[in-house]
């Protein structure tokens, strides 16, 4: 019998509702009261003439303190100067938690906070429609994710989140105890869906955390993000790159579709980019980074550089053969310029949305890159074995969703893309 409130419309008039929600304005002009209540969906307006509704139902409406969350049930009236063309008239109305005062933060947004008041306070920030908004739409990328790879034959796994080793350089690794040892939250899945290319599942997904105990608090940095992993069998960096390609373009397009009330409520379109994406080899983003800034060959692009090939080539595109020494040890270099790799970073004008690379599949060498890097080989022993007794040549990468959310949705900090953020000094809420 509960309806939301985007569920009834004018043409209802008359009908019996039921409506369940937050009381998000009160409005009390003497003889006449109207309550705004929010759900979920939207808004209705809840129109109280004195001399219509039950006396004791008046007198409720007139002490409801705004947050405060009701059930009400009531007759729905057709009424062109209400929001949305209809009104509910109340026959009852039941106080099932009544909110405390004063808010410590607005939900109608009449006054503006600031961003770490918003975050102090996310429950109620959360309950402000442009704000949930962003989180229906992150709902659809990853719905429209897992409908894309399960199409495509992707077996979706979860693998384990306390390890005892790095991935992704030693450095930002959040030490956890486990019993009598010392582990670690995973930086990746990256060894654990390699693994699985041994154990034969030829083409995994995993969308999951990822931790990094980033030092530097920047408005593209979480301590804790939420990484779409893919790992494929039989075939090589510009295989998945294709992959990738494709679920970016089938995920613009779900959520232009799909979800239309919440971009308009963000004022966003989402445009759909067209295939192939632009590839640049490292060499040409040296080249184009040249124009302001010298960067020896061989160290990462500056966030300076990659705002200026961001402007050249803007939108989606590929960042390509990457030094081998600045990418991880599991990158496979090119057999004839081994100085460079079979890398790729899927870029969103100057944001990095993804990594990835074809892998070394040989067992000796990749070895003997873990070792270049001055790790430990015997640290690796569980993985290094899967490689051992056959695994086919693999591919694969890394995308993050919070990252891919701001870039589509244009949003200035990817806090806004987490419900909870951990950063460099926030662990609650
Ligand atoms: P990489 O370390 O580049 O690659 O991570 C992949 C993607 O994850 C996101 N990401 C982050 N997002 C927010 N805050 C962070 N601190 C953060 N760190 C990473 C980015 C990034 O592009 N194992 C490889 C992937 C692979 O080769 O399969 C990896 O983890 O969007």
């Amino acid at each position: 019998m509960r309806k939301f409130t985007a569920e009834i419309s004018p043409k209802m008039d008359g009908e019996k509702v039921k409506l369940c929600g937050w009381i998000h304005e009160v409005r009390d002009l003497g003889g006449l009261i109207f309550l705004i209540l929010r759900d979920r969906e939207g808004f209705a307006q809840i129109t109280l003439p004195k001399k219509v509704v039950d006396p004791e139902v008046f007198s409720k409406a007139r002490k409801i303190k705004r947050e405060s969350v009701v059930e009400i049930e009531g007759e729905v009236k057709a009424e062109e100067k209400a929001p949305n063309g209809f009104e509910i008239i109340p026959k009852k109305i039941l106080i099932l938690n009544e909110a405390d005062t004063p808010l410590p933060l607005d939900v109608t947004e009449k006054v503006p906070a600031e961003l770490d008041t918003r975050l102090d306070n996310r429950f109620l920030d959360l309950r402000r429609p442009k704000v949930q908004a962003v989180f229906r739409v992150r709902h659809q990328v990853l719905k429209s994710t897992r409908d894309f790879l399960c199409k495509e034959g992707f077996i979706e796994v979860q693998t384990p989140k306390i390890v005892s080793t790095a991935t992704e350089g030693g450095t930002e690794l959040f030490p956890v105890s486990y019993f009598e040892r010392e582990a670690f939250l995973n930086q990746s899945p990256q060894l654990y869906k390699q693994m699985l290319m041994s154990a034969g599942f030829d083409r995994v997904f995993e969308i999951g955390p990822i931790f990094r105990a980033e030092q530097h608090n920047t408005t593209r940095h979480l301590n804790e993000a939420t990484s779409i992993d893919i790992e494929v069998s039989f075939t090589d960096h510009e295989g998945v790159m294709k992959v990738l390609e494709d679920l970016i373009v089938y995920t613009c397009e779900s959520v232009s579709n799909e979800c239309e009330k919440f971009l308009k409520i963000l004022n966003v379109e989402v445009e759909v980019p067209e295939k192939p994406f632009e590839r640049i080899s490292y060499d040409e983003a040296l080249k184009i980074a040249s124009k302001k800034e010298e960067i020896p060959w061989g160290e990462d692009l500056s966030t300076n550089a990659l705002k200026l090939i961001g402007e050249e080539i803007g939108n989606f595109y590929f960042i390509v053969d990457w030094p081998t020494k600045i990418k991880p040890f599991y990158v496979m270099p090119y057999e004839e310029k081994p100085e460079i790799s079979k890398s790729f970073d899927l870029m969103h004008s100057w944001l990095e949305l993804a990594s990835g690379a074809q892998r070394i599949h040989r067992y000796d060498a990749l070895v003997e890159s873990i070792r270049s890097r001055g790790l430990n080989p015997e640290s690796f022993q569980f993985y290094l074995d899967s490689f051992r007794f056959g695994i086919p040549p693999h591919a694969g990468w890394g995308l993050g969703v919070e990252r891919f959310l701001m870039s589509i949705l244009k949003l200035n900090n990817i806090r806004e893309a987490t419900l909870f953020p951990r950063d460099r000094i926030r662990l609650v809420p």
